[in-house]
């Protein structure tokens, strides 16, 4: 069960730049808006534990250790997930590790699986 998790998560991270993700953004044809998406390899696991699941709104809000991609110390903090299919298997009280990247100015969770 957690490897099928963990191998849909990176295919799913490797679509992360996907057309149909920035679908409604139009700077996507650029090249510009690319470049400033970690590559999902860059982007380190961070741990963290699961405060709140919005799935209505593609949001997980997660009490986070350090994440050095993103050059962001401890807290506790809402993030937009790339889909929330991947927010699915998670609830509440969960210790995660996940990875986290700075889409245009919107912190997205890419991927996450289960922590330690
Ligand atoms: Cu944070």
């Amino acid at each position: 069960m957690k490897i099928v998790i963990a191998n849909a998560s990176i295919a799913l991270a490797l679509t992360f730049s996907a057309p149909g993700i920035a679908a409604s953004d139009h700077e996507s044809h650029s090249g510009h808006a690319a470049m400033q998406i970690q590559a999902p390899a860059g982007a380190q696991m961070a741990e963290g534990v699961v405060k709140k699941i919005d799935l209505s709104k593609g949001r997980v809000t997660i009490a986070h250790g350090e994440i050095a991609n993103l050059g962001m110390p401890p807290m506790t903090m809402s993030f937009k997930a790339r889909s929330p299919d991947i927010l699915k298997p998670w609830k509440e009280g969960d210790k995660i590790r996940f990875r986290a990247a700075d889409n245009k100015g919107v912190l997205t969770v890419i991927s996450i699986e289960a922590g330690k």
